[in-house]
């Protein structure tokens, strides 16, 4: 520890503010000069809350943001922005931000300011002290889908490498792990195919557990753009605000749609929609699939959906007879116990009619968090960087080499998932853990048992903004961490987008960038020398440019940070030699009129080569299996989570923050009740009731309203006390736990009395 000098470099790593990135157009493209910083001046960003990575401008008084606007040239959203996305800058001077490391006194048990000297000195030798005594693996990491690119692939070789630690994953196991094993076995590689484009260019959108209203509304407005007066299907158990809007909304039984699906694929063979051309040229295993999904009648479909047999037909009309059909699926598919091949029935659908690689068709799942995309390709988690694979000999001495590190460094197993490293600490595998950008203590399924599990860890470090998270205040040690909008780097969002995002403002007190952290982490911890390289977010973007080199999301074409700003940022696969971005590359004809983003836009596998070894896709299918916890006399409900809200982010450490977005949902807890249920079991309206699991109860203000069926109930994720209720089961395949189902019971709460806010919710 006597080289290692923390303060010099946080001197050096506080600044320098956004100067170097504030640019006048005049700059794109001629020479590296940096424009001189006006008094107000106006400069580019990527939203950092979901997925769809809106562009941003960011309005600068003496280098420092003061507001910002939707960005009426980014590609992505075309001037548009959610409440977040205008609110993004609030939650930064929230009065909660961890400005120190706090470290929990071993006496009073509080948690104390400490230097980064010594916060330092702490998680080295705990750590140290921890993998000397149980073994290298027994520290383990949860990361994140919220943190740069560079950032997080630090993090992971850091990790890895440089601690020689294996067991890392992250939320994106919440989120998409689904679809990247989905699309992996599918296609070959992890790679959603679309661009935004689609959604305009798409004469019939199939939206499959889905509710981008509320959860992508940005995106809604590219649906809403479609000139081509698009069929809108919708399978979501819950009438949305997306099912609402739809021409046709299937309010399936919840977790019955891999039986639907496979009923609808046999429909569609049975009336001839197959394309055999493409088929037979481009995809493997279909004469099996099509024996499989003989028996999945309309019948037993529509029983298994409880779906009127008329809906059914009508959805197999549509799918077959419109041209350009693309089929959407977001966390009603990927959260279920038998996720994968319910993505993968998705795509089969895609497949055997033939859309996929035109505009407007296509398989696509949704990402989620602003850089889950970053995540499955470069976090170093459950793949080894560049979508490869840790048990590969021939992907690690690549990676190696690229790095220049030792072979043996690189593990040769994958990482345990989520759920395995929590099953970990419960066997005392796990001693020690380092939680990155998520809140585990509220967001992980059956929470309650995740919060006592942790009380059993030698140590627990969380790196966050706020120290006041439900995660952070269980911690041992707290670093605080600068968030978006004080750092920089790049995201990938949903269209496989790498965009910039940059420092605006500087992060409170101590509080650093995560890069500068695993900066700080590799001095501590001995192996800075091999992170020599690693000196900067930009230099790191170089070592990923190499690293995605001859890979499907090959984007070496890609110069650096400049670049990509005056591209509006570009998609991969780009890679060195291939058309500039700024030419048109989507593929195959389009008979729309198109604004100039179109041109900016391209999508995979318009000459149906896939990635797998005969570059064929796969149809891959699986009998539906029954879900964990079925409902009985007891826990007679099915619950059913999601987002609640378009200003309510996750467990609301962030959106919670802004007076504005306070004003746009529910302070507290709430459950949609079907209003016979609630005449059933005499509940009225915004009264308190009661709502248990095998597990746990909570209370809540009722909403009766007809969105869910009888016998569901929905409470949005946002409120701490849900996960208490979920039931931990999860997909065989993608170990993604099964958020949106398990049984439940209702009551009125013995307490009773109006809702706790004095008036109406809605
Ligand atoms: N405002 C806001 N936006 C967000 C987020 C946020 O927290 N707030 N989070 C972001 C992230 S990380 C993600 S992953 C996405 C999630 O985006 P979405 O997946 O669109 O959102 P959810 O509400 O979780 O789930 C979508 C729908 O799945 C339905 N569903 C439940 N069970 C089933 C089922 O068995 N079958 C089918 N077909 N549908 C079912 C639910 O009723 C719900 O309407 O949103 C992103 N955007
Ligand atoms: N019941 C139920 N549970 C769910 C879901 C559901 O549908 N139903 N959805 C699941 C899904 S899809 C997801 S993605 C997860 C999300 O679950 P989480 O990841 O736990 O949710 P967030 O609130 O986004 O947590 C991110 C944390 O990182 C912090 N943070 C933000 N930016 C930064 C940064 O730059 N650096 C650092 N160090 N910290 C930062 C925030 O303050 C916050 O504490 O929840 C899952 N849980
Ligand atoms: S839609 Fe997503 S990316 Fe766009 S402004 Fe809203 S939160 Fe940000
Ligand atoms: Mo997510």
């Amino acid at each position: 520890m006597s080289s290692f000098p923390p303060n010099s470099l946080l001197r050096q790593w506080s600044g320098p503010m956004t100067t170097e990135l504030v640019r006048t157009p005049g700059d794109f493209g001629l020479g590296q000069v940096p424009a001189r910083l006006k008094p107000e001046t106006v400069t580019t960003t990527v939203c950092g809350f979901c997925s769809t990575g809106c562009g941003l401008k960011v309005h600068l008084r003496d280098g420092a943001a003061v507001n910002l606007t939707a960005d009426p040239n980014y590609p992505v959203n075309l001037g548009m922005a959610c409440p977040k996305g205008w609110e993004a800058l609030t939650p930064l001077a929230a009065p909660d931000r961890a400005t120190t490391p706090l470290l929990r006194h071993p006496v009073t048990g509080a948690l104390e300011p400490v230097s980064w000297t010594r916060a330092m000195n702490e998680f080295v030798t705990r750590l140290k002290g921890i993998q000397e005594r149980h073994g290298a693996h027994s520290v383990a990491c949860l990361s994140t889908g919220q943190i740069c690119t560079e950032e997080m692939a630090f993090a992971g070789a850091l990790f890895k490498f440089g601690m020689g630690a294996r067991h890392s994953d992250s939320n994106t196991r919440q989120c998409m792990a689904t679809a990247h094993v989905a699309y992996k076995q599918s296609f070959g590689f992890d790679a959603p195919p679309y661009t935004y484009a689609d959604f305009e260019e798409s004469d019939c959108l199939v939206f499959i557990g889905a509710n981008p209203c509320i959860a992508h509304p940005i995106l809604w407005q590219r649906v809403l753009r479609n000139p081509h007066q698009p069929e809108l299907i919708v399978l979501d158990p819950r009438r949305t605000e997306t099912a609402v809007n739809a021409t046709l909304h299937l309010p399936l039984a919840p977790k019955s749609d891999l039986t639907l699906l496979y009923g609808l694929a046999q429909a569609l063979i049975a009336r001839g929609a197959v394309d055999r051309q493409f088929v037979d040229a481009h995809t493997s295993g279909f004469a099996d699939f099509a024996q499989f999904v003989a028996e999945f009648t309309p019948e037993r479909a529509c029983a298994a959906a409880q779906l009127a047999r008329a809906d059914f037909d009508h959805c197999v009309e549509l799918i077959a007879t419109r041209k350009r059909v693309s089929f959407w699926w977001t966390m009603g598919v990927n959260q279920g116990h038998e996720s994968t091949r319910t993505a993968q029935a998705i795509i089969n659908l895609a497949l055997l009619t033939g859309n996929i690689g035109r505009p407007g068709t296509g398989a696509n799942s949704i990402t989620g968090q602003c850089n889950a995309m970053g995540s499955r390709l470069f976090a170093n988690a459950t793949s080894l960087l560049g979508g490869r694979d840790f048990a590969k000999s021939e992907h690690r001495e690549t990676v190696a080499r690229l790095l220049n590190l030792p072979t043996e460094r690189i593990p040769e197993q994958n990482s345990w998932a989520y759920d395995q490293i929590v099953d970990g600490i419960e066997s005392g595998a796990i001693r020690g853990l380092w939680i990155i950008a998520t809140n585990s203590s509220h967001s992980w399924i059956h929470q309650d048992r995740f919060n006592e599990l942790v009380k059993k860890l030698d140590f627990l470090v969380v790196q966050d903004l706020y120290h006041t998270t439900e995660t952070a205040q269980r911690a041992d040690l707290i670093l605080p961490a600068a968030g978006w909008g004080e750092k920089e780097g790049t995201f990938i969002n949903s269209e496989r987008r790498i965009g910039v995002v940059k420092k605006v403002c500087r992060a409170p007190g101590e509080a650093l960038s995560d890069f500068n952290i695993f900066k700080l982490v590799a001095a501590a911890w001995g192996c800075s020398e091999e992170f020599r390289e690693w000196a900067s977010p930009e230099a790191v973007f170089q070592i990923l440019k190499r690293l995605s080199a001859g890979q499907p999301c090959d984007f070496t074409g890609i110069r650096d940070y400049r670049h990509l700003d005056a591209a509006g940022g570009i998609q991969w696969p780009y890679a060195e030699g291939g058309d500039a971005p700024t030419e048109a590359l989507t593929a195959g004809p389009s008979d729309s009129p198109l604004p100039t983003a179109h041109l900016r836009e391209r999508r995979l596998f318009a000459d149906g080569q896939f990635y797998t070894p005969d570059r064929c896709a796969r149809f891959l299918f699986e009998q539906p299996r029954s879900v964990a916890e079925p409902t009985d006399a007891e826990f007679p409900f099915v619950l059913l989570t999601g987002r609640g809200t378009s200003a309510q982010w996750h467990t609301n450490t962030r959106t919670g923050k802004s007076a504005i977005l306070r004003k746009l949902y529910p302070a507290e807890c709430y459950v949609e009740i079907h209003p016979a249920d609630a005449l059933r079991l005499g509940i009225a309206p915004h009264t308190q009731i009661t709502v248990s699991s095998r597990r746990a109860n909570l209370t809540a203000t009722a909403f009766v309203t007809p969105t869910v069926r009888p016998g569901q109930l929905f409470i949005p994720m946002h409120y701490d006390a849900v996960n208490r209720l979920t039931c931990a089961s999860f997909d065989p395949h993608s170990r993604q736990p099964s958020y949106k189902h398990c049984a439940v019971n209702v009551l009125p709460a013995v307490t009773g009395g109006a809702s706790p806010l004095g008036k109406r919710l809605f």
